[in-house]
């Protein structure tokens, strides 16, 4: 699926804005008829969760109902029309002018209805029932049966996810109108390779048959172009500008269809030439290691929840560079396509993750979970393959993994991955390390530990021992390179104490300085990512005051604590 784009000949219109909008924790909806239109909404702000726009409804995860009313635009008569919804968590049903177009399961990932039999010049109604319950067969699970096998946060969680960041619900990403050719160019495929100072640009085009496609690469002193009547091509750039952070070079890559000589379709997608690879113990991007130093992180902000807010988006890159970060991982489900822009244009490496976090491996509803995932995955790399910012695939966060059946449904995820994908590498994050068997085949250990805090609390001195004796046995037993994911200490801004005491800041601060200090002893190591870029809203729980977790190294409203400006010396050069 091609990102939207305006051009003499693509049209896209934006819905967003404010909606009706009415909650259903009755279900009347459906057999009230709903789906043609409800009266009594109130207005909501699309995009935007829904859980934090009112003074009620907070925890509620059921039913609730969208409409907009919208007129064709001028000169759309004979184009191809599609709705197109960037993120609806996590059930979307769609309807327009009362027919049922289609549903949509999982947020973070977008969708697209072709609409143009069923558009009127005027008048057009568009209806979303979104339905955000938690279930233990959906990915991310919730309100999962209580088990040691798969304990976490279920039974002190309200609302009660698997997981710790409050489940938002909603639109919660753009929803446009997209007109094209009914014969337009449907996907792009680029990847690249290099031999020496050189790069090579190879394309894969998906159309209509018909046209021919003129492909035209411009950009740092190069502007090469080619035809083809087929859909493969590769173009050669000598002496080409990389791309790596610091030196984010992006060329434009044009795509012209062509009738009889006639353009009638073009489209526009910025490429980065780079390579990425394990080699034994090393991450290499364009041939040369690359050490990962950066955040989990959220998409997350007081009253817009997980909506899309890109005033946000610009101001974590800003931090982000300032503290000396060259990357981040999408935790813990794929962040929004505008996020994903910058990571390409300002140079950040991104782990990117599908939204399967707390999942569990008891036979009740693991088909369908696995079901799930395999959407997640073709859904992901369809969307972003195309990004050099895009250095892996992560297929979970912390699954419950002990049980044997994790081994083959990562086995088969993996599989399905690099089928999709040959050129990155494939991952998971675990909290089980040396015992996790899927690392067996994954290409790269990544390990979320937080010795000295949720062990050994109060005692960094004596956790680290424990982290170090760990990683060593995860190395000697996989032989591969491994990323610390996941580290850090929640952290009371203002709160202060010498000699240091959890939650102060100069706790947070002297558990990754000594944290940092331990694993860069070890050259197997290529990557610290620190739990957590800011303070993120999560369910009530007993250890989540404010329901806040508080391992931001900046607040929630983006403020720094003790440990940021630690992080940014030992980043920053
Ligand atoms: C983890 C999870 C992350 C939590 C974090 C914590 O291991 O991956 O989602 O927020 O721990 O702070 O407990």
């Amino acid at each position: 699926m091609l990102y939207p784009q305006l051009n003499p000949y693509r049209q896209m219109t934006s819905l967003d804005g404010f909606w009706d909008f009415r909650f259903d924790p009755d279900e009347e909806g459906k057999p009230a008829g709903w789906s043609g239109g409800f009266a009594d909404g109130r207005p909501i702000a699309v995009p935007a969760s829904w859980n934090d726009q009112f003074s009620d409804h907070r925890e509620y995860l059921g039913t609730a109902w969208y409409q907009t009313r919208f007129d064709r635009s001028w000169g759309w008569e004979d184009k191809k029309v599609f709705v197109r919804f960037a993120s609806v968590n996590y059930l979307a049903e769609v309807w327009l002018n009362g027919t049922y177009l289609g549903q949509h399961e999982g947020g973070h990932l977008p969708f697209q209805f072709q609409i143009s039999a069923l558009l009127k010049p005027e008048g057009n109604l568009l209806v979303v029932r979104v339905d955000g319950a938690l279930a233990p067969d959906r990915v991310p699970p919730g309100n999962v049966p209580a088990d040691p096998l798969h304990s976490f946060a279920n039974s002190v969680n309200y609302p009660p996810g698997s997981f710790d960041f409050f489940p938002f619900c909603g639109i919660q990403r753009p929803v446009l109108l997209i007109a094209v050719a009914p014969t337009a160019l449907e996907d792009l495929t680029v990847t690249t390779t290099i031999q020496g100072s050189t790069g090579s640009v190879h394309i894969r085009l998906e159309r209509p048959a018909g046209s021919a496609a003129r492909v035209r690469l411009q950009g740092h002193g190069a502007d090469l172009s080619a035809e083809t009547g087929g859909d493969t091509l590769a173009l050669s750039v000598p002496q080409a500008a990389f791309w790596a952070p610091g030196a984010p070079n992006l060329y434009d890559l044009t795509v012209e269809l062509l009738q009889d000589g006639q353009v009638f379709d073009r489209y526009t997608l910025p490429v980065g030439i780079r390579t990425i690879q394990v080699v034994g113990d090393a991450l290499l991007l364009n041939g040369q290691p690359i050490y990962l130093k950066g955040f989990g992180r959220h998409e997350d902000f007081p009253v817009t929840g997980r909506g899309l807010v890109e005033a946000v988006i610009v101001k974590d890159y800003s931090l982000m560079a300032w503290i000396g970060a060259n990357s981040f991982r999408t935790t813990h489900y794929p962040y929004s396509e505008q996020m994903m822009d910058l990571a390409d244009r300002l140079g950040f490496l991104v782990i990117d993750e599908i939204p399967a976090v707390g999942l569990f491996f008891a036979e009740t509803g693991l088909s369908r979970r696995l079901q799930v995932c395999r959407d997640y995955v073709r859904e992901l790399i369809d969307r972003d393959k195309n990004r050099p910012s895009v250095i892996m695939w992560s297929l979970a966060n912390e699954p419950h993994s002990r049980p044997q059946a994790a081994v083959p449904f990562f086995r088969e995820l993996y599989d399905l991955a690099k089928s999709l994908d040959a050129t990155r590498p494939v991952t998971i994050v675990s909290h089980i390390g040396v015992d996790d068997l899927s690392f067996e085949f994954l290409d790269i250990l990544c390990l979320n530990r937080y010795y000295g805090w949720y062990t050994q609390s109060g005692r960094i001195e004596e956790g680290l021992p424990l982290l170090a004796q760990e990683i060593d046995a995860m190395h000697e037993k996989f032989h591969k390179p491994l990323i610390l994911t996941e580290f850090g200490a929640d952290t009371i801004p203002g709160h202060h104490a010498q000699p240091p005491e959890m939650f102060s800041e100069e706790y947070q601060a002297e558990f990754i300085e000594r944290t940092i200090q331990t694993i860069r002893a070890r050259p197997f190591v290529v990557g610290e990512h620190v739990w957590n870029l800011c303070d993120f809203k999560t369910g009530q729980a007993v250890h989540r005051v404010q329901s806040l977790n508080l391992k931001g190294v900046f607040t929630r409203d983006r403020r720094p604590k003790l440990a940021a400006h630690k992080l940014r010396e030992l980043w920053k050069d």
